[in-house]
């Protein structure tokens, strides 16, 4: 008689296998996806909480449903996250404009954001920067070196509680962040290095439950495709530090592009909002619009 219907969290997926954890028992399971979720174009992700019957001896059992989701992320696909942690370095060079895009997408699903700005035994002002710079928008910014160890702790509070997804540029060292953390060993870049194996990315996201905490480590990219169908008036509302200004424009359609009279510009004029971003912010209104105006083609 085989079991039927037991719950658990996806930790990851290779190939057309999936990690389960029931979190019950602690036992972790192998499973395989059913057919219909190929017809229904659902891929189950990590952080996803599945219904499942497991395999008996060797054998692997099967995925049966996927519960609703709270989040998804696609750009790393992952599902559930509750907490982004946008991780920059100096090296390789922190790409702004790449973290604002992946805010605007956090602030979008009702996601927390912070800021981990690893490698400050290399540069210990950037995390200064990018506090001046996103503190209007109500994101924490920690200054952490993953590679000294220091800096871990504060970092750590601001994520136990919370499902929180590592993401960011390849080589920012989400990994080694990740292993510092939550006093793993998972592969590195270093490591690879030193065994001569050519560059270790990270190539699957994985989720780790470990000591009160849950994180996904995922992998790295340096490119993030702009959102498709973003009615460019939209923009606007992933930006917490515009909030306090809106409706305060001369005009109401106002896009806080350089319109006359308006108030983020303004803002943005006395440092009430970062003029970076703001600068940021026009780069992307600009894209957002080209892209809705040729939506149909
Ligand atoms: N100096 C210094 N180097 C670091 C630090 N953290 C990571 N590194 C180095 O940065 C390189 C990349 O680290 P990874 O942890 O593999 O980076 P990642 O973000 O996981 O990269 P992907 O998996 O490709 O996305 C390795 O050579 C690490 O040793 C740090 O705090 N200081
Ligand atoms: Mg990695
Ligand atoms: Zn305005």
């Amino acid at each position: 008689m085989m079991e039927k219907n037991r719950e658990g969290i996806l930790l990851r997926g290779v190939g057309s296998f999936y990690t389960v954890l029931d979190e019950r028992t602690g036992e972790t399971w192998t499973l395989r996806a059913k057919k219909k979720f190929r017809r229904e174009r659902i891929t189950p992700l990590p952080g996803d909480r599945v219904e499942f019957t497991p395999g008996e001896g060797e054998e692997h059992g099967w995925i049966e449903s996927v519960l609703p989701r709270k989040t998804l992320c696609l750009r790393p696909p992952a599902a559930n996250v509750e907490m982004l942690v946008i991780v920059a370095a100096p090296v390789p060079e922190a790409d702004l404009l790449l973290v604002d895009r992946q805010l605007a997408r956090a602030f979008h699903q009702g996601m927390k954001a912070v800021l981990a700005v690893n490698k400050s035994d290399l540069d210990g002002h950037l995390a200064d920067r990018l506090r001046a710079e996103y503190a209007p928008a109500g994101v924490p910014v920690f200054a952490v070196s993953a590679a000294e160890g220091t800096g871990l702790e504060p970092l750590r509070q601001a994520m136990r509680g919370s499902l929180c997804c590592l993401t960011g540029q390849s080589g920012a060292g989400k990994t080694t962040l990740l292993n510092a953390l939550m006093d793993l060993n998972l592969e590195t870049g270093e490591i690879s290095r030193r065994i001569a194996r050519g560059k270790n990315t990270t190539r699957h996201a994985e989720l780790i439950l470990r000591n009160g905490m849950r994180v996904m480590d995922t992998a790295g990219f340096s490119l993030l495709e702009p959102e498709k169908d973003l009615p460019p008036e939209e923009l606007k509302e992933r930006y917490p530090e515009f909030i306090p200004f809106e409706g305060k424009c001369r005009f109401r359609e106002c896009l806080h592009d350089r319109e006359p009279g308006c108030a983020v510009a303004r803002a943005a004029a006395e440092g009430l909002v970062h003029p970076e971003r703001w600068k940021r912010y026009r780069e992307l209104l600009a894209e957002t619009r080209e892209i809705w105006r040729n939506r149909y083609d």
